[in-house]
């Protein structure tokens, strides 16, 4: 089973990369050489017209190690394994004008980054997306209480980042050590059957039998 599910995930790998194009996030950290124990808040804003009936938008993202994901304020996750990214339907948390998404991101030793995107498709069939890039902005928190209020105060609307500094990107999605991560070509996280593979002209979806192991 784990080779089928291995060659389903190459072939899906393919078919992302063809797909993923100006859609791709990029790893962003403050820094080239992270901190072992870095805590890091992240804040980025997007606009949204004034009539959002019939949007759908979604969080995918993942973070090496630890996220914590706010929208308005609002928690709506966390994951603490960056292999396994966050992926939410979040239409439900957003608002005509402007939106704030605030992500806490820990790193527990060695590598670190964040990776996210933001999904939003509007009733007409239009399809946006807001990537992780260098205009998020970041502050270091490493050393505040977790009992700070400045803990609840980062992940409001209003608060003011005006003065955060803009993050340092690693680069696009894909590079080492991560990799390439499950629903990174934006397409909803589900398993694939192999029957029902989306495939290029002149490709077959052929799954081999393997011996058991
Ligand atoms: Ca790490």
């Amino acid at each position: 089973m784990c080779n089928k599910a291995f060659i389903i995930g190459l072939l899906g790998l393919v078919l992302g990369t063809t797909i993923a194009s100006a859609q791709t996030p990029n790893w962003i950290w403050s820094k080239a050489n992270p901190g072992e124990d870095d805590v890091l808040y992240f804040r980025k804003s997007f606009e949204l017209p004034e009539k959002i009936q019939g949007f759908k938008v979604q969080f995918w993202g993942s973070c090496d190690n630890v996220l914590n994901v706010n929208i308005n304020g609002q928690a709506i996750g966390f994951s603490t394994e960056w292999s396994v990214p966050m992926f939410h339907d979040i239409s439900k948390y957003v608002k005509p004008g402007r939106n704030v998404v605030a992500i806490k991101a820990t790193n527990q030793g060695s590598f670190a980054g964040l990776i996210a995107r933001v999904t939003i498709d509007s009733a007409d069939g239009k399809s946006r997306g807001v990537l992780t890039d260098e205009s998020w902005r970041w502050i270091d928190v490493t050393n505040v209480d977790k009992n700070d209020p400045l803990n609840k105060a980062v992940v409001l609307n209003d608060y003011d980042d005006s003065k955060w500094k803009p993050a340092h990107v690693l680069g696009k999605l894909g590079i080492a050590p991560w990799g390439n991560l499950p629903g990174g070509d934006g397409r909803p996280i589900t398993a694939t059957p192999g029957e029902s593979l989306e495939l290029l002209p002149g490709f077959k979806a052929a799954v081999p039998d393997f011996p058991q192991a």
